[in-house]
């Protein structure tokens, strides 16, 4: 029973792993109907599509999960065999000449295992090298058939499936989940007319502006070559030296110093497809667009002492986060809007909507939903499904175009061609996770690894000895936007291009007096972990563009004098047409009020008041939170009144930062157990340190002020989020303590440095 789903919780699509029937008979036990059926092509109102008849659409089952049927192994009740069939009779011992003879050559099992088992790692990902996937599917709220031709739009209540990939950009495959970076947000439509997929990032804007420049940004963030060192962080000089070197990176070094960079959840992310791609009708005309996704679940992020905290606690925060709540039945749900905008409009723009490092404010050009994205199905294998998936921004469908930005030119080249060295040759779509749902024919063959047994002796075309065929599909098919071009061909940027800052002061200014401050110390402690001090120097005097309260925080911070800043690459800059986007802060987006999948940690022991433990606990879980009872050890604590109660996780092994909120018991015994524990104090500090709401009952009183936890705010002002009441009374308090949790973080409680 994994700890979001309780005891009561089962994923119905899991269900489904090993036959249809299973699927539409769930065990006993599920509780949860899942949002809608997903079958590819579809709408919910249709048959299921996956061939199988006589079963109607079956809740939350991914179409996906057909084309995966084909090569699921299920071993239970097998014989264990070598990969040629032959069965085996003995897994335990070599082949040897005598007992303690030397083993033989010949033991072909013996040698089978190995070899394969020495080739079990495949070369990680350059980039975005640690990651966790899901399965779900796209539903389109309504046709956008005058907006582009691709067929998910097609129309209302149209079902595509999906597989999501989300992952950090620097760290390597074994790295830390909450380490400050970019979040990736690669999503795989298995469209009826072959698969999209939309790379994008948790940010809407990148570093470069060219992606000449992406294998030195990349060299520069990655350890550094000589030793290996750092992992998985930013706060490093090689980094620093060529962002403070590449002013165009300021505006998303804003982004990347801001919260957004340390999410607290996969789920509570937002998404972008950053470039402005192309919407192409049936008629041919086309509109340019911008792609974002916005989650249900509210977006919110941790705090940088909580996210190094949560590092050591728990490295696969994020991972366990994503695959518990879809193994609970929370399934995450994003809302697909689209910016769009014509080639006129994008001519009248401050900035060029070429250029990546630009975003087009939402009181520009608002964004548009469209559709809806639910993951609802972990993957079987890690590997199979999660590693081997390659995404590729050159996968797109007829009605999705590129536009000219130049950034977009290098990656349509690089995803494709680095999948072939990582997934070992030219066939990796034909890995079960890549391959499209929509059928594929064409005169490719051979390579390394083909799967396809293509019949007849036509691989060419034109052809007569097949008919023809595979034919082409003329206007039916792809076909690419015919954008006039009249131009000399030179290396260069459009003047636009060469305005650096004012989206970076645009992003400052949105943001609220907490998040500003967070960015000031983001910066602050990224570039004292720099050791050149003229690298520091250089990036303040960068920032003076941004924000000159900006620049003197974080020269205070470094112990600088605010230098003078950089010059500028034009002495007129375009003016900005919009000075505050509210839409650029967290706090913009708080979602979906409620504390369904939120973690609470009770703290309890022997000699604790059971009655508000159980009154706590039950309505937490009434409202879908997950609360769990924290002890010194594991086992069981006996109330005051001779209650049990099951303890779920230790003050050792799951420490506080893994939790949303916390709960402090009452019990005079309780109290004086925990008085003496420090890992209570510590508990109790982080909660408060991270402006966590914190429910404190009756004598736990003495826990606060053993922990220095201070009555108010700085200004003398009630913390509304420490929460006290005795047991007797804790209905009353309960729904102020649930109002906090919603809101997930209290910040006026905010401090630099922490008061405790
Ligand atoms: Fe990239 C992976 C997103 C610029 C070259 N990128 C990768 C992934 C994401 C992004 C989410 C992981 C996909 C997965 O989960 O497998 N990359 C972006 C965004 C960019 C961007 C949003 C800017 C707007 N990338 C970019 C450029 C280049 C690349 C300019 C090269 C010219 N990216 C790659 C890559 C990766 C990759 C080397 C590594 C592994 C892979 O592709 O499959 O080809």
């Amino acid at each position: 029973v994994n700890q979001l789903a309780g005891e009561t919780h089962h994923n119905p699509n899991k269900a489904g792993e090993f036959g249809y029937d299973s699927a539409v008979s769930p065990p006993q036990g599920v509780t949860h109907t899942p949002p809608s059926p997903a079958t590819v092509g579809s709408t919910l109102s249709e048959p299921n599509a996956s061939g199988k008849t006589g079963h109607g659409p079956v809740p939350g089952h991914n179409a996906t999960i057909d084309t995966l049927d084909r090569v699921r192994v299920d071993s239970t009740g097998r014989v264990l065999t070598t990969n040629q069939g032959v069965p085996v009779g003995d897994n335990q011992n070599s082949l040897k000449a005598g007992l303690r003879g030397p083993t033989l050559l010949e033991d072909f099992i013996l040698r089978e295992k190995i070899t394969h088992f020495d080739h079990e790692r495949i070369p990680e990902r350059i980039v975005h090298a640690r990651g966790s996937g899901a399965h779900g599917f796209f539903e389109a709220y309504g046709p956008l058939t005058d907006l582009t031709r691709a067929s998910l739009f097609a129309e209302a209540g149209k079902v595509t499936p999906v597989f999501v990939r989300f992952s950090t950009v620097a760290g390597e495959r074994g790295s830390v989940d909450t380490a400050r970076d970019v979040r990736g947000f690669a999503v795989k439509f298995y469209t009826d007319e072959g698969n999209w997929d939309l790379v994008g990032n948790n940010i809407p804007v990148f570093f470069i502006q060219d992606a000449m420049k992406f294998p030195d940004l990349v060299h520069a963030v990655k350890p550094e070559p000589h030793n290996g060192i750092p992992q998985a962080a930013s706060a490093h000089d090689t980094f620093w030296d060529f962002v403070s070197l590449m002013p165009e990176s300021t505006h998303m070094l804003l982004w990347a110093m801001s919260d957004r960079a340390i999410p607290r959840s996969y789920r509570m992310m937002q998404g972008f497809g950053v470039h402005s791609y192309r919407l192409v009708n049936a008629k041919g005309e086309s509109q340019f667009v911008k792609f974002h996704w916005k989650p249900k679940q509210g977006t919110h992020s941790l705090v940088w002492d909580e996210a190094v905290k949560i590092m050591g606690a728990d490295p696969d925060f994020h991972r366990r986060d994503l695959w518990d709540a879809i193994e609970a039945g929370e399934y995450p749900e994003w809302e697909l809007g689209l910016q769009v905008f014509t080639e006129e409009q994008a001519d009248k723009f401050s900035f060029d909507i070429l250029d990546s490092t630009k975003l087009i404010p939402e009181e520009l050009i608002p964004v548009t939903p469209v559709g809806r994205l639910v993951l609802n199905r972990n993957p079987d294998n890690f590997f199979a499904e999660t590693e081997q998936v390659a995404f590729c921004t050159a996968h797109v469908v007829p009605g999705i175009d590129f536009s000219n930005d130049p950034l977009l030119a290098g990656r349509i080249h690089s995803y494709v061609d680095t999948q072939i060295s990582r997934l070992g040759g030219p066939n990796f779509h034909e890995i079960p996770i890549n391959s499209p749902i929509a059928p594929v024919h064409n005169n490719q063959r051979d390579g390394l690894h083909r799967q396809a047994i293509a019949r007849g002796r036509v691989a060419y075309e034109p052809n007569s000895l097949g008919g023809g065929c595979p034919f082409q599909a003329g206007v039916k098919g792809f076909v690419s936007f015919p954008q006039p071009i009249k131009d000399d061909k030179v290396r260069g940027k459009p003047e636009k291009f060469a305005e650096h800052y004012n989206q970076a002061t645009l992003f400052y200014n949105s943001q609220t007096e907490v998040e500003k401050a967070h960015i000031a110390a983001a910066f602050r402690f990224e570039l004292s972990k720099v050791t050149v001090p003229a690298i520091r120097q250089r990036m303040v005097a960068s920032l003076v563009h941004v924000s000159a309260e900006l620049a003197a925080k974080v020269a205070e911070g470094l112990g600088i004098e605010v230098p003078p800043g950089l010059p500028r690459a034009l002495d007129n800059p375009p003016k900005p047409e919009v000075k505050v986007s509210p839409a650029l802060s967290l706090t913009a987006l708080p979602g979906e009020v409620g504390i369904r999948s939120r973690q609470v940690g009770i703290v309890v022991a022997n000699g604790v008041d059971g009655a508000s433990v159980a009154a706590v606990e039950k309505a937490l879980r009434a409202e879908g939170a997950v609360p769990r009872l924290v002890s010194i050890r594991l086992g069981q604590v006996t109330a005051v009144k001779g209650e049990t109660f099951d303890v779920h996780a230790t003050l050792e092994n799951h420490p506080s930062v893994l939790f949303d909120a916390l709960v402090l018991p009452c019990g005079q015994d309780a109290i004086d157990t925990l008085l003496t524990n420090g890992h209570t104090l510590e508990y109790i500090k982080d909660q408060y340190r991270h402006c966590k709401p914190i429910l404190a009952l009756g004598l736990s009183e003495q826990l606060l002020a053993k922990a220095g936890i201070p009555d108010t705010l700085p200004d003398g002002q009630p913390d509304e989020a420490l929460i006290k009441a005795q047991p007797s009374k804790v209905a009353s308090v309960l729904p102020a303590f649930i109002a906090q949790l919603s809101a997930h973080r209290y910040t006026p409680r905010d401090s630099d440095p922490p008061r405790v």
